[in-house]
C-alpha cells in the first residue's frame, strides 16, 4: 500500500545541499532508469508525512541523517497518478554513499548541473531547485 494524497501517489526527493553544491545520484535500478541521475528519495509509506519519508529515504539510500528544509514550489508528473515533490535537505551527519538504488553520487555546483543525464522528470525539478538555491 502506498499513501495516496489527493489521488496522487507521492514520491518525495531531497535537494541535499552542502557547501554550495547539490547532490545528484545515479540510479542503478530499475533497468529502464539505470544510469540516469536523480534527486534521491522515494515513495511515501502509509501514514507517513513527506518530511518523515524524505528523512527515511535519504537514510536508507545514502546512510546520512538529514533535516528537511522547505518544499520547492511545484510538483512534477512521474507517470499518470504519480507525482514528484521536492524538499531541500540539510546534511546533519554522515557522508552520503550509494548504499541502495544508486551506483554513483556527485556533488554538483551551479555550473555543473547540466553535466549529468537527469531523469526527464528531475530536469525541471532541478531547475526549480537551482532557482531556489542560487537565486
Ligand atoms: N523518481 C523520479 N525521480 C526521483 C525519485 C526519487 C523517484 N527524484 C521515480 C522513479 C520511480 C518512482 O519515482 O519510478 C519511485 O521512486 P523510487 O522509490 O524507486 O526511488
Ligand atoms: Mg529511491
Amino acid at each position: 500500500m502506498t499513501l495516496h494524497n489527493a489521488d496522487h501517489v507521492v514520491v518525495v526527493a531531497g535537494a541535499l545541499y552542502d557547501r554550495g553544491r547539490l547532490l545528484a545520484a545515479r540510479r542503478s535500478a530499475p533497468p529502464e532508469l539505470a544510469g540516469r541521475w536523480e534527486l534521491p528519495g522515494g515513495k511515501l509509506e502509509p501514514g507517513e508525512s513527506a518530511e518523515k519519508a524524505l528523512v527515511r529515504e535519504l537514510r536508507e539510500e545514502l546512510g546520512v541523517e538529514t533535516e528537511p528544509g522547505e518544499r520547492i514550489p511545484g510538483e512534477w508528473l512521474l507517470k499518470p497518478g504519480y507525482v514528484l515533490r521536492v524538499w531541500t535537505a540539510r546534511l546533519v551527519s554522515g557522508e552520503p554513499a550509494p548504499l541502495e538504488d544508486h551506483d554513483e553520487l556527485r556533488w554538483l555546483g551551479r555550473d555543473e548541473l547540466g553535466s549529468v543525464d537527469w531523469l526527464d522528470v528531475d530536469r525541471p525539478a532541478v531547475d526549480a531547485v537551482a532557482a531556489r538555491l542560487w537565486p
